[in-house]
């Protein structure tokens, strides 16, 4: 592949001539070193730093649709590490720092954005974890703080911060690291690099069933013809469980839509990420001026994927008494997408009773933002066949332990 760069740009310009596909379509080859299943953000990551860090190149990934439709294509793109757990903070701080050098790393334009992250606390309970938030992840070296209400009116002039509200804003966890990235570009930078390296992208291609053999996987079988593999990796989310069901693989996973919506766009007012828990709201401009909002997952477990009209009203209400001035503006559309909810709301990462079957899963409402250290860790895993200390705590085996790793008291949305 051609390395992006003005000056082929300018050579394209010149000749006009067309740029190559990003990445290839290939005949799928009978057997496989290593089956990824999702071809998401998670699955390519995996993909990618299997063979730019461990030299193993005769990967296959497999998407039932194509490549970044499902939760990557999505999610409302916003990066952050301010969580609630050690464990958590530390795994996704190493995902916003893969994120930051991204765009060199895989000489695609991501477009990241460190724009600044608040959560609003607009009771003194919220305060109260906004506080245990912030020691947590000063603890670890990331930089967030408590600030006050005066500071959220300097730092987001459009919130209305008065004692007026039904929830006035008391503060915030302020995380300047937090920001936004071009979801598709990372899905693209992650394809175009891993096809360079070497792996096949499988797009229009579901895995119908997965060969077990005296415990250990030998195969998966495809809409397309079966392909011989001894390692299988789960990177898919809403699906996750129908996978582990095929290899015998129980997961204590549920499924719920979680819905956002975009407004047509608007000159930039709105410079920083804002969340609120308590009003199930949260809000960015995107470089093309457009309002990203999601809410709160639906309250029942589904697979669908379509908007309704009560999210939108919900979602409208609660916009205004956080942002009145947005009273007039206009959504353009919604949509849905699936999240594979955990009971502690930490995700299923690495190997299972089932030999060569491996978990990268039950990311709930966090998966986006993990995309990067996903794959780096699960590649690490696969190449040593040891779990990396850093998704040491986030093993199936925890629930049967009991050792779980609370992380709902750092959930965007609303449960
Ligand atoms: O955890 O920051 C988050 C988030 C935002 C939207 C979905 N999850």
């Amino acid at each position: 592949m051609p390395r992006y760069s003005a000056l082929q740009l300018l050579r394209h310009g010149v000749r006009r001539g067309q740029f190559p596909r990003a990445w290839r379509e290939h005949e799928i080859r009978p057997r496989y070193d290593v089956v990824v299943v999702g071809g998401g953000v998670h699955g390519l990551a995996t993909a990618y730093y299997l063979a730019r860090n461990h030299g193993i190149r005769d990967v296959a990934v497999l998407e039932k649709g194509y490549l970044g439709g499902g939760g990557s294509g999505r999610n409302t793109a916003i990066l952050r590490s301010n969580y609630l757990t050690p464990e958590g903070v530390r795994f996704y701080d190493r995902s916003l720092e893969l994120y930051r050098h991204l765009a060199t790393d895989l000489n695609f334009n991501v477009m990241f954005s460190r724009r600044g992250h608040l959560t609003l606390a607009h009771t003194d309970a919220s305060l109260r974890t906004m506080r245990w938030r912030a020691e947590v992840n000063k603890l670890q070296g990331v930089d967030s703080e408590v600030v006050d209400a005066a500071e959220v009116a300097r730092l987001v002039p459009p919130l209305d911060v008065s004692t007026t509200p039904r929830y006035p804003v008391l503060g915030a966890l302020y995380h300047p690291p937090g920001g936004i990235v071009r979801h598709d570009a990372v899905v693209w930078g992650y394809a175009r690099a891993a096809d360079t390296l070497g792996a096949h992208l499988h797009q229009r291609t579901e895995v119908t069933g997965i060969d077990v053999e005296h415990g250990r996987v030998t195969g998966v079988r495809t809409n397309r013809g079966r392909i011989a593999t001894p390692v299988v990796v789960n990177s898919t989310a809403g699906w996750s469980t129908l996978v582990c069901d095929m290899a015998g693989v129980r997961t204590p996973v549920q499924t719920f839509p979680l819905q956002a919506a975009v407004t047509e766009p608007v000159r930039p007012f709105l410079h920083a990420v804002v969340v609120s828990g308590t009003l199930h709201v949260y809000v960015s401009q995107t470089d093309r001026g457009e309002l990203v909002f999601g809410g709160s997952v639906d309250p029942f477990a589904s697979y669908s994927m379509r908007g309704s009209l009560e999210f939108a009203e919900g979602l409208a209400a609660h916009v205004l008494e956080l942002m009145p001035a947005l009273s007039k503006m206009r959504l353009l559309r919604q949509w849905a997408g699936l999240c594979d909810v955990t009971p502690d709301f930490s995700p299923i990462m690495g190997p299972t009773p089932v030999e060569g079957f491996l978990l990268d899963v039950g990311w709930g409402t966090y998966g986006f933002k993990a995309g990067p250290v996903s794959g780096e860790a699960m590649a690490a895993t696969i190449a040593t066949g040891r779990t990396p200390e850093l998704i040491a705590a986030f093993g199936l085996d925890r629930f049967a332990r009991g050792e779980l790793v609370g992380e709902k008291g750092a959930a965007a949305v609303g449960h």
